[in-house]
């Protein structure tokens, strides 16, 4: 496959509406129906595809157009770019760090040749591309406390190096063929009603939903594991803040995006504020340790505060008492 020249690119913005028609992938992830609903409230609910390879649960098939894509095969991906017109593209399909170690032939593929299908085709039909990166994107060698956004990037784990990869290429593209690519480095995400899938953030979502439903709490990572997090909202709101940004305001391509970081202990005294009788005991698991060792502890998200004005919503506190009662008044 060949990218087509420059001038190609800018063709389609002719036939453009007001507002862009959106194409989320991976969107039955932690992320995706979230994104949907907010780009859905401000683009109208016809202009944001979900996709995904898996079946959707009714409430989401019935919220909005749902899609079967697969981003490992470019001929469906491209015709669902042509047929619905698309002009935004929000690439969420990816195997987070702990699974991707479990599997990372599949990793491999999904991280990177699907990343690669998606820079063609986004740059093929001038589409805006927005690709996640991570804390994960950093590793051992990197500045821990706080990392800035430019700083040594040699992770350890297949999803660190697809993420810095697709980090790398997504800026390639821009200056090679002006694709109008966008990242940001989230931190770990905590949400209430979807889950994280095989990361190594997420105990930092269990530990609401065990603490509601039986008082006991196991925690894989050590007390002491301090980690960058962020509640889901703010996280959404960056990413759309993010896509919407004039592009005279971005002086990189790639920024980090922080809101609080703590440890697992810290979260559960949090918890304990509102629960006392919550039980947290301690069984590591060694993989997602050595991961969480070796990611930032504090990130330094001074460059998007500075050019694009992020600012979050949401400290632990907030966060605590979000979560609490948002799983609690689901579990009556
Ligand atoms: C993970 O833990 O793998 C993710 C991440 C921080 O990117 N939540």
């Amino acid at each position: 496959r060949q990218v087509t020249s420059d001038a190609s690119f800018h063709s389609v913005s002719f036939f453009e509406t007001d507002h862009p028609k959106v194409l989320i992938t991976g969107g039955l992830g932690q992320l995706g129906v979230g994104l949907a609903k907010m780009l859905r409230k401000r683009f109208g609910n016809n202009n944001v595809i979900l996709s995904d390879i898996r079946k959707p649960p009714s409430h989401v098939f019935h919220s909005g157009p749902f899609i079967y894509s697969d981003i490992l095969d470019y001929k469906n991906l491209r015709e669902i770019v042509v047929n619905n017109r698309i002009t935004w593209l929000v690439h969420y399909s990816a195997l987070l760090s702990a699974v991707g170690e479990a599997n990372v032939a599949l990793a491999r593929d999904v991280n990177i040749t699907g990343l690669h299908n998606v820079l063609d085709i986004a740059a093929e039909h001038g589409l805006r591309l927005f690709v996640p990166s991570t804390i994960g994107a950093f590793g051992p060698t990197s500045p821990r406390n706080p990392t800035p956004d430019l700083c040594i990037q040699r992770p350890r784990t297949i999803y660190g190096v697809s993420k810095v990869h697709a980090e790398l290429m997504g800026e390639y593209y821009h200056h090679r063929y002006g694709l109008d690519f966008r990242s940001l480095r989230y931190p770990g995400i905590i949400s209430a009603d979807s889950q994280p899938g095989g990361g190594t953030t997420d105990y930092a979502v269990a530990i609401f939903h065990d603490a509601v439903k039986t008082g006991k709490f196991e925690c894989n990572l050590k007390p002491d594991t301090r980690l960058p997090m962020m509640y889901i909202d703010d996280c959404l709101r960056a990413t759309v803040e993010m896509m919407e940004a004039p592009t005279d305001t971005l002086s990189m391509r790639t920024y980090n995006i922080n809101a609080m970081s703590f440890t697992p202990e810290e979260l559960a005294q949090e918890v304990q504020k509102q629960m006392p009788e919550l039980e947290v005991t301690y069984a590591i698991d060694q993989v997602r340790q050595a991961i969480a060792d070796s990611w930032p502890m504090n990130f330094d998200d001074s460059n998007a505060r500075n050019d694009w004005g992020w600012k979050h919503d949401y400290d632990l506190p907030e966060l605590v008492q979000t979560m609490l009662n948002y799983i609690g008044a689901d579990s009556r």
